[in-house]
C-alpha cells in the first residue's frame, strides 16, 4: 500500500481559456495565462491499494452463509476493480467518482499498475460557485496519484497529467502567473512566467452551484455561437500582448487585457443557443464599482469565470482598500484577498 498527499491551490485566467480543440485529450484552443492564488487550497490523498473493495469485500465475505461464499467472492471480485472517493467528508456521487477513476486510469497505464484507489480530497473553494474547484482538484490529485503510482514526473510533465483531468488543472501545477500552451499533447503544458506583484480580490456574489459547467458550456459555445471563430485569433493575440505586459511590468495594461478578455469571453458565451449567461446583476454591479474606483485613481480591474463571481486585479499595496471599497460600495460581505500562490506540492515528502 502506497500513499502521498498533495496540496494545490485554485488559478484565476488573465486570459482565458474557453473551448477546446481536441477532447479527448484535452487540448484547449488557445493558450491561457493564470495567477495561481495563495487561498483555498485542495489537500487530497490518493493510497493505492486500498478501493472500495477493500472495506466492501471484507464485509461481504463477513456476512456471507457459507452456502453463498461464490456469490459474495463474485460480488468482492467485481468491487475490487473500483476506486473510492470521499469529497469534503463524504462519499462522491457516481458521476464525481466516475471522473477521478477516468483520471486515475490514465496514471494506472502510464505506471503499468492496475490496483485500485482510495482518494480522500478536501476543497476549501466553494465547490461549484465559480471559483475553479477543478482546477486546484485535479492539480492535486494529479500530484498525489502520480507519486502514489510511483511516477516521477517534473512540472512540465505534471502539468501535461493535470491537464487531462480538467484543462485549468494544468495551470495549478506551477506557481505563480502561468502560461498554458495550446499545442498538441506532448506541447501543450504550463509554466510559470515573470510578473509584477499582482493580488487579487474575490468578491462572491453567490457561492451557490452554477446552472451549466463550463465542460458543457464550452461544447455548446463551439457548437453554436456565432462569435467562437472570432474568440480564438483574438484570444491568442490577447495573450501575447498579456505576456509582453507581464515582461514589462507594465501592471496597467495587466489590468486592461484581463478585463477585456472575461467580458468578450462572457460574450462569445452569451452568443450561445440556448444562450447562456454567467453573470447576474450583482456581477455587473461590482464591474461598475470597480469601474468607479479606477475613475478615482485607484487602479483595478475585474474579471469572471464560468459563474457569477468577480475577482478583481489590483495591485497588492491596493488590495485592501479595493475589498473595503468592495464592501462599502457593492454589499460584498467578505472580500477575499490572494496573492500568487505556490505550484501543486507533496506533503511530507
Ligand atoms: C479559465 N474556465 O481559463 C476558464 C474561464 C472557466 C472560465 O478553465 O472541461 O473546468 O475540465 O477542461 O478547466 C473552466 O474550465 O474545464 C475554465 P475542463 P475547466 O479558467
Amino acid at each position: 500500500m502506497t500513499s502521498a498527499t498533495a496540496i494545490a491551490h485554485p488559478n484565476i485566467a488573465l486570459i482565458k481559456y474557453w473551448g477546446k480543440a481536441d477532447e479527448t485529450l484535452s487540448l484547449p484552443a488557445t493558450g491561457s495565462l493564470s495567477m495561481t492564488l495563495d487561498v483555498f487550497p485542495t489537500r487530497t490523498t490518493v493510497t493505492v491499494g486500498e478501493g472500495a473493495a477493500v472495506g466492501e469485500g471484507a464485509a461481504v465475505g463477513e456476512g456471507a452463509a457459507v452456502g453463498e461464499d461464490a456469490a459474495a467472492g463474485t460480488g468482492a471480485a467485481e468491487s475490487a476493480d473500483r476506486d473510492t472517493l470521499q469529497l469534503n467528508g463524504r462519499p462522491a456521487t457516481e458521476g464525481e467518482l466516475a471522473r477521478v477513476t477516468k483520471f486515475l486510469d490514465l496514471v494506472r497505464e502510464f505506471a503499468g499498475d492496475t490496483r485500485p484507489a482510495a482518494v480522500v480530497s478536501e476543497n476549501t473553494v466553494p465547490t461549484g460557485a465559480g471559483l475553479a474547484s477543478s482546477a486546484s482538484g485535479f492539480a492535486a490529485l494529479a500530484t498525489a496519484a502520480a507519486a502514489a503510482y510511483g511516477l516521477d514526473l517534473d512540472t512540465r510533465d505534471l502539468s501535461r497529467l493535470a491537464r487531462r483531468g480538467s484543462g485549468s488543472a494544468s495551470r495549478s501545477i506551477p506557481g505563480g502567473v502561468a502560461i498554458w500552451h495550446a499545442g498538441d499533447d506532448a506541447a501543450s503544458f504550463s509554466e510559470t512566467v515573470a510578473a509584477p506583484p499582482l493580488a487579487m480580490v474575490i468578491a462572491t456574489v453567490d457561492a451557490g452551484e452554477k446552472p451549466i459547467s463550463s465542460r458543457e458550456a464550452m461544447r455548446r459555445t463551439i457548437a453554436t455561437s456565432p462569435f467562437f471563430p472570432a474568440w480564438i485569433p483574438s484570444t491568442a493575440a490577447s495573450l501575447e500582448l498579456m505576456v509582453a505586459a507581464c515582461a514589462a511590468g507594465d501592471f496597467t495594461r495587466i489590468g486592461e487585457l484581463t478585463e477585456s478578455n472575461a467580458l468578450r469571453m462572457h460574450a462569445v458565451i452569451q452568443g450561445s443557443e440556448p444562450p447562456i449567461r454567467y453573470l447576474t446583476a450583482a456581477s455587473t454591479r461590482v464591474f461598475d464599482v470597480v469601474a468607479g474606483m479606477r475613475a478615482h485613481g485607484l487602479e483595478a480591474y475585474s474579471t469572471a469565470d464560468a459563474g457569477p463571481n468577480v475577482v478583481v486585479l489590483t495591485r497588492p499595496e491596493d488590495a485592501a482598500a479595493v475589498a473595503a471599497t468592495l464592501s462599502a460600495e457593492a454589499g460584498i460581505a467578505e472580500p477575499v484577498i490572494a496573492l500568487p500562490g505556490p505550484g501543486a506540492y507533496l506533503v511530507g515528502a
